[in-house]
């Protein structure tokens, strides 16, 4: 994964973890994953320091002796940043920095940096500079001793991103930013709801990936993708970005999957999560995040030959939870099945919707869509309703996807009954007269 020094500018770093009682059982694991954090953020680690505590020093974080050693350690190691494991208070952050005088970056500073540098669309880059600003506002008086100390310097790397454009801002002019943020992000989820109920209009069945970061995700639309019908001349164009790298992605794509002799559907591929995501990261991405609860179906992507994908999963579904989409269908699908030996199926009841793929040799694929369709009509539901002349398209869709009609032509429209999938059934239902009630 680590990508070579030579070709790429990586700053010197030192990882700070703090053992607590209530850390401990996931600590090296924990910082396992800071590191890959810091590796996706051109960070190189020159070294690692641990501390235990019954529970983080008030002042800062891991106790004064402890940071002086970590001074001495900054010194020999020339590192420009301190990444610490958990979230530190305001307060410790501006005094540690004050004893190492390097930056401190606690974990989510270094996962909004991370995002900064991965947002492409306005709307990302809105998203995070949000998040961001609401992180930022606590600690302005530690940005502030910080910039005083390093105004004579060159300055450091941190200060290329947005981070640098906003220590110049004071509170009020970074209250009246959000504020711009928040109507230009309103503006933009406006235009969303538009485009999706055109979307919805076209009604083709809503499949959106969700899942841990790294999991495979985009590696799946992409294998999708190559699999429909003219893959050869839009497969470029169309594939989404796929890395070995912590939020590959950040920006939700949609792609219309039509592969041949199956039922067309609409593909999303979204934000990966992470345990203990900042809270203002996933305030700031609900709207992006929106398409998840306007899906049929879920397909909830892990990385089976990751020991802890079982805590992938349940971060998953917390986040899930929190973006009211609990409730929508899903299938667990555990991806990167040919790195592991032998596969073993899943056997709680809970997880029958549960199958084991490889997007990179293709295994398990096919079953997945037998699932996603099998899912589809297992889901469904009765529809009567009258449907005007003019909307010829949903009758046809109806014709496609339904079983047992029965068609009657009124004055008003086609009378329709029929048994269809689900949320073609919740479609119609919201948008169409009932026909007992004409
Ligand atoms: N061995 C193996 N590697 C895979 C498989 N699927 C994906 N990968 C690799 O896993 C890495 C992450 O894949 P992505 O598709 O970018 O993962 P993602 O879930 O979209 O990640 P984020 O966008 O960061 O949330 C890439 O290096 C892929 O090549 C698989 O089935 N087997
Ligand atoms: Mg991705």
């Amino acid at each position: 994964m680590a990508e070579d020094s030579s070709l790429t500018n990586t700053y010197p770093a030192i990882l700070v973890g703090l053992r607590t009682d209530e850390s401990d059982d996931e600590f090296e694991h924990s910082m396992e994953e800071l590191a890959s954090l810091a590796e996706a953020c051109d960070l190189s680690v020159r070294s690692t320091l641990t501390q235990t505590l019954p529970h983080p020093e008030n002042a800062t974080w891991i106790g004064s002796g402890k940071a002086d050693e970590l001074k001495y350690l900054v010194r020999g190691t020339g590192a420009d940043y301190a990444v610490c494991l958990g979230n530190l208070t305001p307060n410790q952050m501006k005094n540690l920095q004050k004893i190492i005088e390097i930056e401190v970056w606690d974990r989510t500073r270094l996962i909004l940096e991370i995002f900064s540098r991965r947002a492409r669309t306005r709307e990302a880059k809105l998203q995070v500079e949000s998040a961001y600003l609401q992180y930022m506002l606590p600690r302005l008086s530690g940005m502030w001793q910080h910039l005083g100390r390093q105004s004579g310097g060159g300055g450091s790397r941190a200060n290329k991103g947005i981070g640098e454009k906003q220590i110049e801002l004071d509170r009020r002019q970074i209250s009246k930013r959000l504020a711009e943020l928040r109507r230009e992000l309103g503006e933009i989820d406006r235009t969303r709801n538009v485009q999706r109920n055109g979307r919805l209009n076209n009604s083709l069945i809503n499949v959106a990936l969700v899942g841990y970061t790294n999991a495979g995700k985009s590696s799946l639309m992409n294998r999708l993708l190559s699999m429909c019908e003219s893959s050869s001349d839009v497969a470029s164009d169309k594939k989404v970005f796929e890395k070995d790298m912590l939020f590959a992605t950040l920006d939700t794509s949609i792609r219309k999957i039509d592969i041949p002799g199956r039922r067309p559907f609409l593909l999303s591929d979204t934000v990966g999560f992470i345990e203990d995501i900042p809270h203002s990261l996933i305030k700031a991405f609900r709207s992006t995040l929106s398409e998840v609860k306007f899906s049929d179906i879920l397909l909830i992507v892990m990385d089976s030959s990751d020991p802890h994908h079982k805590d992938h999963k349940r971060v998953t579904e917390e986040v899930l939870r929190d973006l009211d989409s609990d409730s929508i269908p899903r299938i667990y699908v555990y991806n990167k099945s040919d790195l592991r030996d032998n596969i073993p199926r899943p056997v709680s009841d809970s997880e029958e919707n549960a199958v084991y793929i490889s997007t990179r040799t293709g295994y398990g694929i096919e079953e997945l869509l037998n699932k996603l369709f099998e899912l589809l009509t297992h889901e469904s539901q009765s529809i009567d309703v009258i449907i005007p002349y003019t909307d010829g398209e949903i009758i046809s869709r109806i014709h496609s996807e339904g079983v047992n009609i029965s068609e009657e032509y009124e004055e008003a429209g086609t009378h329709i009954s029929a048994v269809v999938p689900a949320p073609l059934a919740g479609y119609i239902n919201s948008k169409y007269t009932p026909s007992e009630s004409l």
